[in-house]
């Protein structure tokens, strides 16, 4: 049998929409299960990520409620190593473990709707928060204290403050985007894909990396932190902007589905996923943990890369997989967009696809030593080196040879903090560079973690700023004017650094 996933907005995003009742009725059930019951609402949580060991928040044993989150009976020691922390991130497994995650948690709500006498064809609602009219607002059932019965709706979670930490629950577009979507490349860079590539950089198993891929990092990580914030006050975040907190939050699934969602699109459009076998057979192969999975029947299923690698493999669809209408005609991609913008012919052509070798980057310019964020951000003069940035002048000069001009980036490198909600805006000279969330933060920074508190890393693609910076004669200068602004004011307790900016080109030739 075939399940049809649907849009959470039909019938309004209300109760009305009988996806959404049976998924909040499911969800209660998982949740009167006990903490070390494979099949419960908190062990499943705790697959993507748990901080049961913690006693202040974001500690599982201070989180305000609902829901009510237990810290006991713990599964044992070689249950909770093979089960817990499992989710991947910044890396390019991050969409198929994910797309497995998915598919556990639809099979253990379907069977608790199965035996309440609900619909045996019972799928996952997906939430498209940057499709047309209100979708960017959470769907209202979310937000109801009680079910259409008055019994307590499992659906609604207390930690959930949103974009400006006030409550009220939505999406702001722009800055979250589908721009990732015109990408063509799964890992690597290319004209149309900006660095570390849309599906993530190559890596071993990730629970925590550096570098997230482009869906990851918009829409995923901005998502996460919008509909998380942070409380008005005290040291409290939602749920969802903390990646070991994020799967308490019943909203986190419909987020994923989306994404999912997204993913498939792309590959519906003909983009390839990897076929190197380090991804296909997964981090197991290597000897590192497996991906793996509490089914309804108490059967573990352990799955590669490879076994959700398309839909036609799986037994579900999605109700849309088109795209909103593009505001572009669809062969107006991101090199037709540069041409354009730089007053060059279309015989002016890229090279192909650029593995995302750090070989292949040119340091222009940097501003060294940390940068301590106040509660405002911080705004540095980034020195340029000019013999590099020479070179960046002359690829303009190269276009007469049929080449296309140097790709510049803005790296974030090694952002360390304490708290994830927050989003910074980056600007150079003025023009907007782009935003990042701070999702997976705290979890980076940790010393005792994967990369020993090196933090997370943020890439900005700044071509068309450089673009437009030498179209006005004013790319020859000694020194380039950052500013980073946060989405809300940071608090001192979050205490978020930047260890180094820089620029880096990255040559056609
Ligand atoms: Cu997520």
């Amino acid at each position: 049998m075939a399940y049809t996933r649907n849009n959470a907005w039909d019938n309004n995003g209300t109760f009305q929409n009988t996806s959404l009742l049976w998924y909040a009725k499911g969800v209660g059930i998982m949740q009167t299960r006990a903490l070390d019951d494979l099949n419960s609402w908190w062990f499943f949580a705790a697959i993507h990520g748990e901080y049961l060991n913690e006693t202040n928040y974001p500690g599982w044993g201070s989180i305000p409620g609902p829901p009510q989150v237990p810290t006991t009976p713990l599964p044992s020691k070689s249950i909770q190593d093979s089960y817990w922390n499992q989710c991947q991130h910044q890396s390019w497994y991050f969409p198929p473990w994910h797309r497995g995650y998915l598919l556990a948690l639809e099979a253990q709500i379907r069977a608790a709707v199965v035996s309440l006498g609900g619909p045996k064809n019972w799928a996952l609602p997906y939430w498209n928060y940057l499709g047309p009219n209100n979708q960017y607002k959470m769907p209202p059932a979310f937000a109801q204290q009680t079910l259409p019965d008055g019994s307590p709706n499992p659906l609604f979670v207390e930690a959930r403050y949103g974009p400006q930490n006030d409550g009220d629950i939505f999406i702001p577009i722009p800055p979250v985007s589908e721009q990732c979507q015109d990408n063509t490349l799964y890992t690597g860079s290319n004209p149309n894909t900006p660095r570390p590539g849309y599906g993530g950089p190559n890596t071993g198993f990730s629970h925590s990396g550096r570098l997230s891929g482009n869906l990851e990092s918009n829409p995923h990580n901005q998502v996460h932190v919008d509909v998380g914030g942070q409380a008005p006050q005290g040291n409290v975040w939602g749920l969802m902007s903390d990646p070991g907190l994020a799967a308490l939050d019943p909203i986190f699934y419909l987020h994923h589905a989306n994404i999912d969602r997204m993913w498939a699109e792309w590959n519906a459009k003909g983009n390839s996923n990897p076929t190197a076998s380090n991804w296909l057979n997964g981090p197991a192969a290597v000897g590192q943990r497996e991906f793996i999975m509490p089914m309804p029947d108490c059967n573990a299923w352990v799955y590669t890369p490879a076994q959700v690698n398309s839909l036609s493999q799986l037994n579900y669809e999605y109700a849309d997989l088109s795209s909103p209408a593009p505001t572009q005609p669809v062969a107006f991609d991101a090199t037709t967009r540069r041409l354009t913008r730089l007053g060059l012919p279309p015989t002016v052509v890229a090279q192909g696809d650029r593995m995302d070798n750090e070989n292949s980057l040119e340091l222009v310019g940097t501003h060294d030593g940390t940068i301590s964020l106040k509660s405002s951000g911080a705004r540095v003069q980034l020195r340029l080196a000019p013999e590099v940035n020479q070179q960046v002048i002359s690829s303009f000069a190269a276009t007469s040879e049929g080449t296309l001009p140097d790709q510049v980036y803005l790296e974030l490198e090694n952002v360390r903090g304490a708290q994830d909600a927050y989003k910074l805006t980056v600007n150079v000279n003025g023009q907007t560079a782009g935003t990042v969330a701070l999702f997976g933060l705290r979890r980076a920074s940790m010393e005792d973690g994967q990369h020993g508190g090196q933090g997370l890393t943020f890439v900005l693609d700044v071509t068309e700023i450089i673009d437009n910076l030498h179209m006005n004669n004013a790319l020859d200068v000694d020194s380039l004017d950052v500013r980073i602004t946060p989405n809300n004011s940071i608090s001192e307790d979050a205490n978020i650094s930047v260890g180094r900016i820089s620029i880096y080109r990255q040559s056609y030739q």
